[in-house]
């Protein structure tokens, strides 16, 4: 090893006090080597060491304050189902609604399924109910059938659960006011006269659906059969479950305002009530009537962000998780409306709640 090198070996090892000892042996013996202990290098190493440990301490302190303990993935027998977080969307309403043909799974998935709602006008295409089911088939076929729907001669909130043959209440289908409407929402229709469901069928879109896994007295009836006056209405509400809904227009013209996620505050929701679904599910629905709706009641809603649009015959409107809906028939309408829990929903939900 030559001088120059042993030098500059002896100043950078001045600054642990060392320096000097070795400029003294160098003097003493300058042709000899000197072997530098390896002390000073082992305090840098306890440095580093030292380092890292508060790293580490600093990781887990902010993971755990952060609240951002992070579960990619949940076995449920024997699949995995993996989740894939993603920041919550920042809900642009000026984006509106959009209608969509052609559209492929994947497009769908990317772009809507449990994100944004989506008219697809060519998903009912193969449906024989299209042409099938009119008034005069209904009451011709089924017409002693009882169908249960909800009547009002006032206000929403004052409608009230009845009953009827199903021929009975379509001959009075014309019969409607502002305050006087009425409107079947049946969910076992067409769970107690199946032939019906061959006249539907599923798009591609819903073909996963984890309710599918439930016990059969616990999955929620699916293919309600929605059939109003002029003027009826739903209630502003999020779907049990918080499943993802589709609703499928046949005859008619239904005006649709959907809320998205977020605006609870807003929209005078009652807490702690329960939806009657098994598994302690909750019940979202507001006390507004959106399409007659008292500001002075309601002051806050006018700061309600929504998008609003009508939806005709031939189109599956999909509302995504977690949406507060609310519909209104501009003329008799008859629908179908469904729901799923995939992959998205689930997903979506989870992002939500991190
Ligand atoms: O078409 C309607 O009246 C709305 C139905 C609805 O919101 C639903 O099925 O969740």
């Amino acid at each position: 090893m030559g001088l120059s090198s042993r030098k500059s070996k002896t100043s950078s090892s001045r600054h642990n006090g060392k320096g000097h000892t070795l400029e003294k042996q160098l003097e003493a013996e300058p042709n000899r080597p000197v072997k530098i202990k390896s002390k000073s290098k082992s305090k840098m190493s306890n440095k580093w060491l030292w380092i890292g440990c508060l790293l580490v301490v600093l990781g887990i302190g902010f993971a755990l304050l952060g609240d951002k303990i992070h579960i990619s993935s949940v076995w449920s027998g024997r699949r995995k189902y993996e989740f894939d977080p993603r920041p919550v969307p920042d809900f642009d309403i000026r984006r509106g609604i959009e209608r969509r043909s052609n559209l492929s799974l994947e497009e769908f998935t990317e772009l809507y399924d449990a994100k944004w709602p989506v008219l697809v006008t060519d998903a009912m295409q193969n449906w024989a109910a299209l042409k099938k089911w009119t008034k005069q088939f209904f009451i011709t076929n089924y017409g002693a059938e009882v169908v249960s729907f909800k009547g009002t001669s006032g206000k929403l909130h004052q409608s009230q659960g009845l009953a009827a043959p199903i021929g009975l209440f379509l001959q009075h289908l014309h019969e409607s006011a502002p305050n006087q409407w009425s409107y079947a929402d049946d969910e076992v229709f067409l769970v107690r006269n199946p032939e019906l469901k061959k006249d539907i069928d599923t798009p591609i879109y819903l073909k996963e659906d984890f309710f599918s896994l439930l016990p059969q007295d616990i999955r929620p009836w699916n293919a309600m059969l929605l059939w109003g006056t002029r003027y009826s209405r739903s209630t502003l509400h999020i779907d049990p479950y918080n499943w993802t809904g589709t609703n499928a227009v046949l005859r008619g013209r239904k005006a649709w305002k959907l809320f998205p996620p977020g605006q609870d505050h807003l929209l005078y929701v009652p807490s702690g009530r329960s939806s009657g679904f098994p598994l302690d599910c909750p019940k979202y629905q507001s006390q507004i009537d959106t399409f007659d709706y008292d500001p002075k009641k309601f002051p806050l809603f006018k700061k309600a962000k929504y998008i609003e649009f009508d939806q005709l015959p031939g189109e599956m409107l999909f509302i995504p998780t977690g949406w507060f809906h609310q519909a209104y028939n501009r003329e008799e309408t008859l629908a179908i409306s469904s729901q799923v829990w995939n992959t998205q929903k689930l997903q979506t939900s989870y992002a939500r709640n991190r």
